[in-house]
């Protein structure tokens, strides 16, 4: 359900469920959290790139595993987004390593936000972003209503989120809400590019660049100023800072190795 390959660096992940859209089941959510793993546990992963199969990206939770006319008690939700999504969330927000997602078609539910949790989101011009829990009397869950406020404040968030209107790929990138829309036949090469690019970096600082700005929104000015100089202090003492000076004195590219 979850195709993983590692190659120079970058750790590709492609959901494959692509004749249900990608919707998630438990199966899925399992593959895709050990994924992050070994994206944590591995050194040689410098990058992931997180895609779909198929004509989507992901339709969020796989609802035919949830259908109320097969009678039986009611799923616990709440228990569903403890143990299958909220760790795979948690774990792209800890990851210092970039994660890149390419939105190769519709995102919704919980699959559009993933999608939002990745740090460099760009997606093909014909996908969608939806909100689509209201349709179905939820919540935006997935981080969504937290990210969705952060990113866009509360005007743009309530009426995503209430009305579950798509969003087109490029009023999502106008908004800040992704990185870039690409054309549909570019979306993965430059998706690619961007992956190999910074899987090619100072990973650490990279990681640390990724802490920082995350800690941005809930620190005061001082704070983050004191976080700032701890972490130039740690990646001042890394070796791929001293190859960046040594390159650029030797009017090089620099050859970085993570360390
Ligand atoms: C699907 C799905 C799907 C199963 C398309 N499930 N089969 C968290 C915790 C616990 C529980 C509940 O939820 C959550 C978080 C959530 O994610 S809630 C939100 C769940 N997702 C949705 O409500 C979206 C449902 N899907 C749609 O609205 C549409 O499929 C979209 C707008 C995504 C795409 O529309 P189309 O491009 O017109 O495609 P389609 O509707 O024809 O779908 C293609 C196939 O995929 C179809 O199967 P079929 O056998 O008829 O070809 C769909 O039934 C299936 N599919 N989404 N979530």
């Amino acid at each position: 359900t979850v195709l993983v390959a590692r190659e120079n660096g970058v750790l590709r992940v492609t959901l494959n469920r692509p004749e249900k859209l990608n919707s998630f089941n438990e199966e899925m959510h399992l593959a895709l959290c050990a994924a992050f793993r070994r994206a944590h546990d591995e050194p040689e992963v410098r990058a992931v790139l997180l895609t779909g199969a198929g004509r989507g990206f992901s339709a969020g939770q796989d609802l035919g595993d949830r259908d109320p006319r097969k009678g039986g008690p009611a799923p616990d939700l709440g228990h569903t987004l403890e143990t299958f999504y909220n760790p795979t969330l948690r774990l792209i927000r800890a990851l210092e390593k970039p994660v890149i997602c390419a939105v190769n078609g519709v995102a919704a539910g919980a699959g559009a936000n993933i999608a939002l949790t990745c740090d460099i989101v760009l997606a093909a011009e014909s996908a969608r972003f939806i909100q689509a829990f209201s349709r179905i009397g939820l919540i935006p869950d997935a981080g969504g209503s937290w990210s969705l406020t952060r990113i866009l404040g509360e005007p743009r968030a309530k009426a995503l989120a209430l009305t579950a209107e798509p969003l087109d790929a490029a009023t999502a990138a106008a908004w800040g809400l992704i990185w870039k829309a690409v054309p549909d036949a570019e979306l993965m090469g430059e998706a690619e590019a961007l992956a190999a690019r910074l899987a090619a970096g100072p990973t650490i600082g990279l990681g640390l660049t990724k802490r920082l700005i995350q800690a941005a929104g809930t620190q005061s000015f001082d704070a983050q100023l004191d976080l700032e100089r701890d972490c130039q202090r740690e990646a001042g003492r890394t070796a791929d800072y001293s190859e960046g000076v040594t390159a650029f004195l030797e009017k090089r590219t620099p050859e970085f190795r993570g360390q």
